[in-house]
């Protein structure tokens, strides 16, 4: 989490719409990005393989709100570290919501061939693309609408000639942005964390244990949005703890419309659940909010038929998960290992390394993906569905295993 992120005002990178830039070495990406911002966010130097590692800058942008600039190596750094590079490159369009490819017009020698690509890569994955020509300050009038057209021609997509040094079509490139983000809003809506479980002056009940694993002094990710978003949808927010539960509901002349829990006390609420309410878990709803549910849903019946033979992966999205830890990392193989015996192989990822070779593993089992927006979650499943194998997430999982699946709504 960046530090901008860490305060408790700033709008959490899960949610906010990330920009990224491609292109080779020394295409301007970073200039670009500096001159976008009006800062000095990534270095720039004449060097080529200026930056090595992905940069992230959280802004604001009038007409998107909240989105994160995404700088990266050039994708046709070569050599062994360069290799590696090229490769943190392409993983960042795990999360790209919207993606800039940068071309410095020199390109042309070999006809952008990398570039139409990258290009193809992003449409084929439902990914907005703007093609930014910089530079524009190093050719006169006439070469630029001259190589606009070439780009045309080849990558059958309009350029944005811009110039990072003079500022020249920023405002145009910005326009482009929001163009884009729209576009990519409509390309893949988003449902909202409650969906249509509930609708104004609705009552929602959360049951959110503070146990010595929460946080100190301040509640989880999916719990403040959550309420937050129940907040903006005029439902009547409730917030308890479970030894609360009964309390609550005493208090109500109704029952709740909906029953939010986490899924560690999923049994002790589910048996407390008024008829007339609907029960689900925050896992299930950020599953459903991030993911596939249907494929994940599907996915999760593959746990009737492991065996000691199967392999399992459960793939965390950070390396520091206090909350989730002991849930991927203990109880789910423990509830899978007494279901298909102790000889069960539980392989365990964490942070941004999501294994190439899925195709050796029966399912995988994806955390709930709290800190990363839908756009990374889905590249995943995609990844899973182009290897054939099934995958849920831990939310699903739980719930299944308990056999409670039935009883939640999403
Ligand atoms: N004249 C001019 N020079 C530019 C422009 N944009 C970038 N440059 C120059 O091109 C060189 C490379 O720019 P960078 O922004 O570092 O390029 P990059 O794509 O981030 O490069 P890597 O990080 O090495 O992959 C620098 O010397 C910049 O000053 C521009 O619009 N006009
Ligand atoms: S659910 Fe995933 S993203 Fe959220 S804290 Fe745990 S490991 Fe990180
Ligand atoms: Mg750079």
């Amino acid at each position: 989490m960046s530090k901008n992120e860490n305060t408790l005002n700033a709008a959490p990178s899960s949610v906010r719409t990330h920009i990224g830039f491609f292109g080779r070495m020394n295409a301007g990406k970073s200039s670009l990005i500096n001159a976008l911002t009006k800062q000095e966010v990534s270095i720039v130097s004449p060097q080529p393989g200026t930056t090595t590692d992905v940069v992230k800058k959280p802004m604001e942008i009038h007409g998107i709100g909240p989105c994160v600039l995404v700088d990266t190596a050039g994708f046709d750094d070569s050599g062994s570290l360069g290799e590696k590079r090229a490769k943190a490159a392409r993983k960042a369009t795990m999360s790209t919501d919207v993606a800039v490819i940068v071309l410095s017009g020199e390109e042309s020698a070999d006809e952008w061939a990398m570039e139409k690509k990258w290009l193809e890569d992003f449409e084929k994955d439902r990914i907005p693309v703007i093609l930014v020509l910089t530079a524009a300050d190093r050719r006169t009038a006439q070469e630029n609408e001259k190589t606009g057209k070439l780009i045309r021609q080849r990558l059958g997509k309009e350029a944005v000639t811009v110039s990072s040094l003079t500022g020249e079509g920023i405002e145009e490139f910005k326009n482009a942005i929001v163009r884009a983000a729209q576009e990519g809003a409509l390309l893949t809506p988003e449902r909202m964390i409650l969906g249509s479980l509930v609708k104004e002056k609705d009552c929602v009940l959360l049951v959110m244990p503070q146990d010595p694993q929460a946080p100190e002094g301040r509640l989880i990710l999916p719990q403040v949005q959550t309420i937050r978003e129940a907040l903006d949808r005029h439902c009547i927010t409730l917030c308890v703890q479970p030894e609360e539960m009964e309390g609550a509901l005493s208090l109500l002349k109704e029952p709740p419309a909906l029953v939010v829990c986490d899924s560690q006390v999923f049994d002790y609420v589910s048996s407390r659940c008024p008829a007339g309410s609907r029960l689900t878990s925050f896992s299930v709803l950020f599953a459903a909010w991030k993911g596939d549910i249907g494929y994940y849903t599907r996915s999760v019946k593959k746990i009737d038929t492991l065996t000691e033979d199967s392999k399992v992966l459960i793939a965390e999205c950070c390396t520091h998960a206090p909350m989730e830890e002991d849930i991927g990392r203990v109880k789910i193989p423990a509830l899978l290992r007494k279901k298909a015996g102790k000889g069960l192989r539980v392989d365990v990822t964490a942070g941004a390394d999501f294994p190439e070779d899925l195709a050796s593993y029966d399912l995988v089992i994806q955390c709930g993906a709290c800190m990363f927006n839908r756009r990374y979650v889905c590249a995943r499943i995609d990844k899973a569905k182009e290897a054939g194998v099934p995958m849920t997430n831990y939310g699903i999982t739980i719930a299944y295993l308990k056999g409670i699946l039935d009883k939640v709504d999403y």
